[in-house]
């Protein structure tokens, strides 16, 4: 079999790099493998397992990364993609891809209608291209997969900020090597405000935190081990690069901005002492009015933005985030810990109203779009939509500019979860399963996860750049075994 590299160079474009082991459910509630991360078998004979503690670090904060100069319109940034080693396995360096040094990499502050220019030079010995997922971009600076950067090469990526307040997310996007790439660390926050944002009473500054969760499969030397959908070893989760953090957090209000980085992993996040988080935001950026819930579901490419108020703990307490439910290991129930350590004066608040959203307008073209995978353990495994792989150099879906579309999207799997996200668009779920979507997916949305059997339908309208732009599955090793495809706008 062509190596993933190889397979690009010449010029494969289906999904000839199926792994195996699809027979292992990973639905809720599944018996997926109760065992340790201590007890796991390796599957190369290589170094056993890491053993790494649970809420033995504090968390840390991506920096924020500054203009390099500035006009009346634009920031302009400079980023390196490159290599550098952090300490995740006690005791040992773990070789982890990054952009600018940081894993994560630095988040970046844009404001609305104030243009970004980034120079991303790629000092990686593999090919790259840098997606601004949830962005309304023009096509040549999409990151689409086959629009790369080569090692040694770089590119002018400009972001137009020319839509609603959002927490977006800057991440590798390169044709059959996105899964890696991504998991090996190309990460990065956008996060882009707005005037009404700005005027509302939440908590800000160093109470609007990010929280950047992924999981990964570690070693004991402290390599990070990749294989394509090996969503079963991947046990080791991590909150913005370091694996089970703790945070020391005032008795205040937080505003937290979590963004599921992972290539597979569907978190199904809860407090300890099943405490209601107030939802504030999704993909697209605020909700329309807050949203209490005590479960927060966010598969890979989601972002939710919550608040969480810690002033009724005494201090001392130590409340986890965890995430129960889901198939994994014990380690894998738990995300991080939030310990109470001090006072601090909140004069934030959550507004009853956070803004309206445009009415939604009729669609007048109707399409079905079905996810399927192979999962019956065969090598070779493939992804599909409609029943095609992708190729880059076919377009799937033509659409006449200015149109708005529902998009019925169903995942015709028995154990497999897919999403769905579209490039450029931000749209709306009118639907799951013939009912109306909860508050939390009533947002702007532009990724929509679907466990086996679901169906939801999209209201999309196409008005902005013309161009081709890709949708797919966001469980990246999905992607990369095909489930993509593209569309043409004008
Ligand atoms: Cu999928």
């Amino acid at each position: 079999m062509l190596s993933r590299r190889s397979a690009l160079k010449a010029g494969v474009t289906t999904g000839l790099v199926g792994g195996a082991g699809l027979l292992v459910p990973y639905l809720p509630h599944a018996a997926a493998d109760t065992t340790g991360t201590t007890a796991m078998p390796t599957a190369t004979g290589a170094a056993p397992p890491a053993v790494i503690p649970q809420f033995g670090v504090p968390l840390t904060i991506p920096p924020v990364l500054s203009p390099t100069s500035t006009s009346a319109t634009t920031d302009y940034y400079t980023v390196t993609m490159q290599k550098a080693y952090t300490e995740i396995v006690p005791g040992t360096k773990t070789e982890v891809y990054t952009y600018n040094g940081s894993f994560p990499g630095p988040t970046i502050k844009a404001r609305f209608q104030r243009r970004a220019v980034i120079k991303q030079i790629n000092n990686l010995d593999s090919s790259v291209s840098v997606h601004l997922h949830g962005g309304n971009v023009p096509q040549d600076s999409d990151g689409s997969p086959m629009n790369l950067i080569d090692p040694g090469g770089a590119k002018n990526y400009t972001y137009p900020n020319d839509q609603d307040n959002a927490t977006l997310w800057i991440h590798d996007h390169a044709h059959h090597m996105e899964s890696e790439n991504v998991y090996r660390g190309l990460t990065s926050l956008y996060l882009l405000s707005d005037d009404l944002e700005r005027s509302l009473p939440l908590p800000s500054a160093e109470y609007d935190v990010p929280l950047i969760l992924r999981d990964g499969r570690f070693d004991a030397t402290g390599k990070l081990v990749y294989e394509l959908d090996d969503h079963t070893q991947r046990n080791t989760i991590l909150v913005n690069g370091r694996p089970w953090p703790y945070f020391q957090v005032a008795a205040r209000k937080y505003r937290f901005r979590i963004l599921n980085a992972s290539n597979s992993r569907i978190f199904s996040l809860k407090l300890s002492d099943n405490t209601s988080f107030i939802q504030i935001g999704s993909d697209g950026g605020l909700l329309e009015k807050p949203y209490t819930t005590a479960n927060l579901m966010l598969s890979p490419g989601e972002r939710a933005e919550v608040v969480i108020d810690f002033s009724g703990y005494p201090l001392g307490t130590q409340l986890v985030l965890t995430n129960p439910g889901m198939p994994g290991t014990p380690e894998t129930g738990q995300v991080m810990r939030f310990d109470v350590t001090r006072t601090a004066v909140d004069r934030s608040s959550v507004p009853d109203s956070l803004g309206e959203l445009a009415p939604p307008q009729t669609a007048t073209v109707n399409r079905t779009f079905v996810l399927r995978m192979d999962e019956d353990g065969r090598q070779g495994a493939a992804a599909y939509i409609n029943d095609k792989t992708y190729d880059a150099n076919r377009i799937d879906t033509r659409i006449d500019w200015g149109t708005t579309e529902l998009w019925t999207v169903t995942n015709a799997n028995q154990y497999a979860p897919h999403n769905f996200h579209l490039h450029q668009v931000q749209f709306r779920v009118l639907e799951r399963n013939g009912k109306a979507p909860t508050p939390d997916e009533g947002g702007l949305k532009d990724t929509v996860r679907l466990f086996p059997g679901e169906s939801v339908k999209l209201l999309i309208t196409f008005d902005s750049y013309e161009g081709t732009y890709p949708y797919h599955c966001h469980l990246f090793d999905h992607g990369a075994m095909g489930m993509m495809g593209n569309m043409q706008m004008g």
